[in-house]
């Protein structure tokens, strides 16, 4: 381009950064508790760039050629972290680009601190004690093309045998199939956004009724990955990363918007719980079938289970404390768990999913 149109455009980048609002990686729909498997997807949102000076910083995005994904839905509870809050903030550890390491808040929050709770038992249905059971029942089903960004997925397994995520991949082998473009531009050379589905299924969630939780919030590593080879392992938009913080092995601030953002960013999966039809200890709420009111503001009200003799069984919970009970809950993958599971494959899929990492590759 000539050097009239070059201003130009740096003029237009400029101008526009403030107002470029990207949405990070995330997922299509929030869920809401109930019985029924529900099918989702990962939002690849923009492709990558360097992550000095922000996310907005005007720098072009490049094609995102592969996604990988990594739920904390482990059967081990040490490869996963467990947080509740009430009012408070939840952060995470980052560091800035000179690697200084601050707080910052993720989710919104900007002050405090959430805390690690043991387990999810008095709170989801099916999710056991950190001294026996599962961490919190998630079977994942994987989805290939039909609605797929990427043409070409395989299932990431972890050592005990659990599906934990996906990698997905555009290119000729085995299908064919594109990137998600971000060098087509607009004729003023700004980005073309486009949004991408990584689709999969997951198992319904029911929070338990004594519970205080209005949500659980699963926080999910995801990689959006732009570059390949041994020539890029240094580059600053070779891998966009949406964890809440540095890891061992993800170490590197540029690639990750999250070390230059307020707040700090986890690609999370929202699951709500059902107001109506199963009320917080305390307050009341309905059956939408029938209009009958299910009342939990009264002592004695009905958990819905059973004893072993098939007798009722009454809560003693009449309200949730605003000091003792969390309302929001949260799972996320160790940082173990990250740097073991989330690299993707340097060789060509099929063949070279078990082979060496591209990056990090120690
Ligand atoms: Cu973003």
């Amino acid at each position: 381009m000539n050097t009239s149109l070059k201003t130009l455009t740096s003029i237009a980048l400029l101008a526009g950064s403030a107002q470029i609002a990207h949405a990070h990686a995330g997922f299509k729909d929030q869920i809401t508790e109930g019985s029924v498997k529900t099918w989702n997807a990962v939002t690849i949102t923009h492709g990558c760039n360097t992550n000095i000076g922000g996310e907005s910083n005007g720098q072009p995005h490049k094609d995102v050629i592969a996604l990988s994904a990594i739920f904390p839905n482990s059967p081990g509870f040490g490869d996963v972290i467990i947080r509740g809050t009430k009012g408070k903030a939840a952060v995470a550890e980052v560091k800035d680009a000179t690697g200084n390491v601050t707080t910052k808040a993720v989710d919104g929050f900007t002050v405090g601190e959430e805390d690690k709770i043991a387990d999810l038992s008095k709170d989801i249905v099916g999710s056991g004690t950190s001294s026996s059971g599962v961490p919190l029942v998630s079977a994942l089903s994987l989805v290939n093309v039909g609605g797929a960004m990427f043409a070409n997925n395989i299932p990431k397994v972890d050592s005990k045998g659990n599906v934990r995520g996906w990698q997905s991949w555009s290119g000729t082998s085995p299908y064919n199939g594109a990137p998600l473009l971000e060098s087509a531009k607009k004729p003023d050379g700004s980005d073309i956004s486009e949004t991408g589905l990584s689709p999969f299924g997951i198992n319904a969630f029911a929070f338990k009724p004594e519970s205080c939780a209005k949500a659980l919030k699963i926080r999910v590593a995801v990689a959006n990955w732009c570059e390949k080879g041994a020539a890029s392992y240094n580059s600053p938009s070779r891998v966009d990363l949406w964890i809440g913080h540095m890891t061992t092995k993800f170490n590197d601030p540029v690639t990750m918007p999250s070390a230059n953002a307020t707040p700090v960013f986890w690609s999370t999966l929202t699951v709500n719980r059902d107001l109506a039809r199963n009320p917080l200890p305390g307050t009341k709420g309905f059956n939408p079938e029938t209009g009958a009111t299910i009342d939990r503001s009264v002592t004695g009200w009905a958990t819905g289970a059973k004893d072993s003799a098939g007798a009722a069984v009454t809560s003693t919970k009449i309200a949730c404390s605003d000091t003792a009970d969390y309302d929001t809950v949260y799972i996320e993958p160790s940082n173990d768990d990250i740097d073991n599971l989330l690299p993707i494959s340097a060789a060509k899929y099929p063949a070279g999913a078990n082979g060496a990492l591209y990056w990090p590759t120690k």
